[in-house]
């Protein structure tokens, strides 16, 4: 079988899957949605053209999402997380013992029912009792919290179509508003090496404008385009690098260690000077 799936960035690159079949595509309400298993990543759920999971490296963006804001706060119980659709978000913070209450607000019901049926590895913690799922804009639903999360997580799609309100200045003084004193916040920041809608700088400068401590840390992320990926961090009190790597419990990582806590922060001089 002859069979591509093709990731377009823009006019000079893209990046190019075989797969062995198509499980699911539709338009939602909110976007296309495909659901592919791919010869070399497994199963993938892609929004709009963009590879948003892969069944093969899906533990490298969740467990670094979760985990850093996670045991950078010394107690986090009550944790909300934005868009996470495909529930590898809500997988990995059900992992913490302190997580008393977890709510999701993905916009889009389609994407949690694509994982539950497709996705059955990311998507097994939706029925936790601890989680509660909203079917809600993100941005309307934060508009109406103060003072409520210790942890808050934005696990979003590119800042194009429905999720462009998620990287904006305005949405992140509404998110440092929706955690308590001593919250902390996390969102992907994507490439350093390229740009969907808003450039890396200006997500950054948005955060930094929202929380008196701000910092990114990246990955590797095979199946995102180029592979290496940011994620920012702002914070109202705990410092991410001041976390004891002896308190990092070992809840079951594929790629996430005490050490890599502090070396995720470790930023080349290009990207350095970027920001
Ligand atoms: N959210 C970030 C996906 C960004 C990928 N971008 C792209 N392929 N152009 C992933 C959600 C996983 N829970």
């Amino acid at each position: 079988m002859n069979l591509w799936f093709t990731e377009t960035e823009n006019s000079n690159l893209a990046v190019k899957y075989r797969i062995k079949q198509v499980l699911a595509h539709k338009k939602t309400k909110f976007q296309e949605l495909l659901v592919v298993e791919t010869e070399r990543f497994g199963r993938a759920l892609i929004l709009d053209g963009a590879v948003q999971t892969t069944i093969a490296d899906e533990y490298v963006y969740h467990e670094m999402i979760a985990h850093v804001p996670l045991f950078t706060h010394p107690q986090p119980q009550k944790v909300l997380i934005i868009g996470g659709g495909d529930g590898g978000t809500v997988r990995e913070t059900l992992k913490h013992r302190s997580v008393e209450e977890i709510h999701i607000v993905e916009i889009d019901p389609e994407v949690v029912a694509a994982a539950k049926q497709y996705l059955p590895e990311l998507s097994s913690g939706f029925n936790d009792p601890r989680v509660t799922i909203h079917h809600l804009d993100g941005i309307e639903y934060i508009a109406g919290c103060q003072n409520e999360y210790d942890v808050l997580i934005i696990d979003s799609s590119d800042p194009v179509g429905p999720a462009v309100g998620l990287f904006q200045s305005q949405f992140y003084r509404q998110a440092a508003r929706a955690l308590k004193d001593d919250g902390i916040f996390v969102a992907q920041t994507e490439s350093p090496w390229l740009n969907f809608g808003l450039t890396l700088p200006e997500i950054y400068h948005n955060i930094k404008a929202a929380f008196p401590l701000t910092r990114m840390y990246i990955c590797n992320i095979p199946t995102y385009p180029c592979g290496l990926w940011s994620f920012t961090l702002g914070s109202k009190r705990y410092d991410p690098l001041e976390v004891n790597p002896d308190k990092i419990a070992d809840l079951g990582y594929r790629y996430y260690t005490p050490d890599l806590h502090r070396a995720a922060f470790v930023l080349p001089r290009f990207l350095q000077d970027l920001l």
